[in-house]
């Protein structure tokens, strides 16, 4: 069995209280089976996010994605750039994260160049392409409008910023709504009650969650001129925004 197909089984005990959840090696091992059986529309998102880049990446600049994980997003924006010359970066703060990513992707995307750093001080400049592919939701929301601003700022013209989210609902309604439909998503995916309750209590202080509108009020306020949302499953979204 390869890392890759190693099934995510991490909250099926029951013992004690779970701890805040970390980007750690036991969570990097499962990574892409938990995203995969987590988050409604992930495949999808990484397949249109090769098309974005076949549509947006520009010659002689760079395409960073922020919080690469194991690299999936990163590899869809060296795919989707293969015919002309860029600069690919992923960037990632969790060195289990990055390990991995080097390990897995590092062979076949010779291009990409791996940076272990926090997102909110990395350079951006000359970048065609942001990626936020599920990473702002993890930063504090304090700290969500300098990174946009840097962003927007490194943009060339014609640039785009690809965020995705998980978000809220509007109101408590359409919240419950979105909420349910996503833990019935997850079962149908084969995680039981129990491990949909205990990675709730794990991410409810580290994943931060703002609606739709809050998003796009912020993407306004940091400088882009317009942000559209392309994808939405449940409570799980993508935008594209523009300087
Ligand atoms: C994918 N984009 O597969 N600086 C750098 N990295 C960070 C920071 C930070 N401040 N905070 C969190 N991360 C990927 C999936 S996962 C989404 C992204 C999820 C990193 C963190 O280490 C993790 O690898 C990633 O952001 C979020 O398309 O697990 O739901």
């Amino acid at each position: 069995m390869t890392d890759s197909d190693k099934r995510d089984r991490l909250f099926a005990d029951a013992a004690g209280s779970p701890a805040d959840f970390v980007f750690d090696d036991a969570v990097a091992a499962v990574f892409p089976d938990m995203i995969k059986r987590s988050v409604p529309g992930y495949p999808a998102i990484i397949n249109m996010i090769q098309l974005l880049a076949e549509r947006y990446a520009q010659p002689h600049t760079s395409l960073v994605d922020l919080g690469c994980s194991l690299g999936a997003s990163t590899a869809a924006l060296a795919l989707g750039s293969a015919d002309r010359p860029c600069r690919v970066i992923g960037v990632d703060n969790a060195p289990a994260m990055l390990a991995r990513a080097t390990g897995m992707a590092a062979a076949r995307y010779p291009q990409v160049e791996w940076q272990c750093a926090d997102v909110r001080e990395v350079a951006i400049e000359n970048a065609s392409i942001v990626v936020l592919n599920f990473t702002l939701q993890f930063l504090p929301p304090a700290d969500r409008l300098a990174l946009l601003s840097r962003i927007q700022a490194g943009l060339t013209p014609g640039g785009i910023l690809i965020l995705s989210e998980k978000i809220a609902g509007a109101d408590p309604a359409a919240d419950d709504l979105l909420i349910e439909m996503h833990h019935a998503f997850k079962r149908a995916n084969g995680y039981s009650d129990l491990e949909i309750s205990r990675k709730r209590s794990a991410l409810e202080k580290v994943l931060l969650p703002e609606t739709l509108h809050t998003h796009q009020a912020r993407l306004q306020q940091a400088g882009f001129t317009r942000s559209d949302l392309w994808f939405q499953c449940f409570n799980f979204v993508s935008l594209v925004a523009g300087k």
